[in-house]
Order: C-alpha cells, then sequence, then structure tokens
C-alpha cells in the first residue's frame, strides 16, 4: 500500500469519527514501516485540521469535534510506542515545561510536542491544559527548566503566553528561560510581538528549534 493511501486513510479516520479504521491504518503505517511521526502530522494532524474547518462553517458541533480526538487519542496509542528517536543520543539534553495555557483545554498537540521532546532526550514536566500563569513560572523555577513551552489553540488564550513572558521580565528571570510557543493560531509573527524565543508550527519543528537551542547553549 501506498505511503499517502495510508496517510489518506489516517486522515480519513478522523474526519468520518472511525477509530476501527484508524487502527487498522495506524498498524498499517507500522507494518510498512513508515515513519508514525509522518503519520501524525500527515495524516491524523491534517484530519483535525479538516474538523476544524467543518466546525467553523457549522457543518458538525461540538460533540462531534470530541469524537474526533478520541479517535487520534486511540490511533495515538498504537503508533507511541513506534515513536523512538533512535537516531538521537539519549544524553539528557535539558529540562522543559510544558502546558496549555490559562483557559484553553486543547491537549492534543501540546502532548505531541511534549512526547517528541522526551523522545529526543529532554526531561519533560507536562503540566497539563488551563495551566495559570503563575503555574508556568513557578514549576520552571522549580525544576530548574531551560525550556518553557506554551501551547494556545484559542485566539482568546493567546495573550496568556505574553502574561508569562512580560511576568518574568518583570522579575528579571526572563533569560534564564528559553520559551518557545505553538498552537494553531499562534506564528512567528506574534513569537516576534510577544518576546518568545522561537515558534513551532509543527511539533517536528518544535522538537529541532529545542535542539538547535540547546547546541548555541552548549557551544
Ligand atoms: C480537537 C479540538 C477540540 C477538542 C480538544 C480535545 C483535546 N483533548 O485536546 C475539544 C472538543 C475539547 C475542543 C473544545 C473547544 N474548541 Co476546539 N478544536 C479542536 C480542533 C478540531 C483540533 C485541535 C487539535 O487537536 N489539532 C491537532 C494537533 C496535532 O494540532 P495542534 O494542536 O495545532 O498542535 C500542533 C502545532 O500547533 C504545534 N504545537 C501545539 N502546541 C504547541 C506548543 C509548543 C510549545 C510548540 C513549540 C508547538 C506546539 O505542534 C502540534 C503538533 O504538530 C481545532 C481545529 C484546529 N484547526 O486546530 C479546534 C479549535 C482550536 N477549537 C476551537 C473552539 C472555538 C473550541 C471551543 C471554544 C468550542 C466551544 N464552543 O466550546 C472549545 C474551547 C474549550 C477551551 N476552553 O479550550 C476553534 C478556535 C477558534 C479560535 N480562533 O480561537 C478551533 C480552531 C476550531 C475552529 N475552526 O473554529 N476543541
Amino acid at each position: 500500500m501506498e505511503k499517502e493511501e495510508i496517510f489518506e486513510d489516517l486522515r480519513r479516520a478522523v474526519v468520518d469519527l472511525d477509530e476501527e479504521g484508524g487502527k487498522r491504518a495506524a498498524v498499517k503505517l507500522i507494518e510498512a514501516k513508515i515513519s508514525p511521526i509522518q503519520g501524525v502530522e500527515e495524516g491524523l494532524s491534517k484530519g483535525m485540521g479538516i474538523i476544524g474547518e467543518r466546525f467553523n462553517k457549522s457543518e458538525i458541533y461540538l460533540p462531534e469535534m470530541m469524537m474526533a480526538a478520541d479517535v487520534f487519542h486511540s490511533v495515538m496509542e498504537i503508533l507511541k510506542p513506534h515513536i523512538s528517536a533512535e537516531s538521537l543520543d539519549k544524553a539528557k539534553r535539558g529540562t522543559v515545561v510544558i502546558g496549555t495555557v490559562k483557559g484553553d483545554i486543547h491537549a492534543i498537540g501540546k502532548d505531541i510536542v511534549a512526547m517528541l521532546l522526551e523522545t529526543a532526550g529532554f526531561t519533560v514536566h507536562n503540566l497539563g491544559v488551563d495551566v495559570a500563569t503563575s503555574t508556568f513560572i513557578e514549576e520552571a523555577r522549580k525544576v530548574k527548566a531551560d525550556i518553557i513551552g506554551l501551547s494556545s489553540l484559542l485566539t482568546t488564550t493567546m495573550p496568556s503566553q505574553k502574561d508569562v513572558i512580560d511576568i518574568l521580565k518583570e522579575t528579571g528571570e526572563r533569560d534564564k528561560y528559553t520559551i518557545l510557543i505553538g498552537g494553531a493560531p499562534t506564528s512567528q509573527d506574534w513569537a516576534d510581538e510577544i518576546g518568545a524565543d522561537g515558534y513551532g508550527e509543527t511539533a517536528e519543528r518544535a522538537v529541532s528549534f529545542a535542539l538547535e537551542l540547546v547546541k548555541k547553549r552548549i557551544a
């Protein structure tokens, strides 16, 4: 079976809320030795994008969006054990505190980023969703984080990413941490505007960014 066909099956499974079909496609992907990360990015995530567009046009409603998220999670359970960074040596590369900002309960993208950072050798403290600004800062201090990752999926919660940075500036701690932001409505422009160090459009990009930053620190 062609790679593209499997990606299409994964996309369709999310869009059609077809959990069994999604699991079958995931198994085929693994058997065909296709990168599971590519399966997530080219298959499942694209399917979620279509779900988002349909929700926007009121073609589907919240229950369908929740069911699509459930399909995503179930299929991820099959892919997760195969997502490993064998090519990367596992020396600890740094500590990351990551979460979805206050008022926002979107977890999927943030969890993928957390998982890939972990497989790339980072120690990851995943604070979950709806995380208070003060919690990000307290946890970062407590675990002596190198990187703070802030996820926001709603335009209304994006300002909370800025709040974290502003408070760190006020307390004189801004330079202690590398701040990465992400989530569908965010952008490089927004990262520049609020003074974040980086913007990760995809989880893969987030990881390569984190690795580049670590290299720079060591150099
Ligand atoms: C699934 C989903 C839900 C699920 C979430 C389930 C869960 N456990 O996560 C549920 C049903 C709960 C939900 C609820 C709501 N949702 Co919703 N949701 C979505 C949907 C369809 C997909 C999001 C997703 O999981 N994508 C797949 C992942 C893999 O992609 P991702 O999150 O973008 O993450 C990738 C990158 O952004 C990046 N990344 C993400 N985080 C981070 C962090 C860092 C540090 C870095 C570097 C990178 C990074 O890497 C990830 C992997 O590649 C989007 C549509 C969309 N296009 O995004 C709407 C969407 C985000 N939701 C929307 C809305 C409006 C809502 C609700 C307000 C609906 C309502 N009326 O109640 C509520 C809000 C609840 C709240 N307070 O948070 C809107 C937001 C509109 C806006 N502009 O603000 C969207 C865009 C849909 C739409 N088109 O209208 N939602």
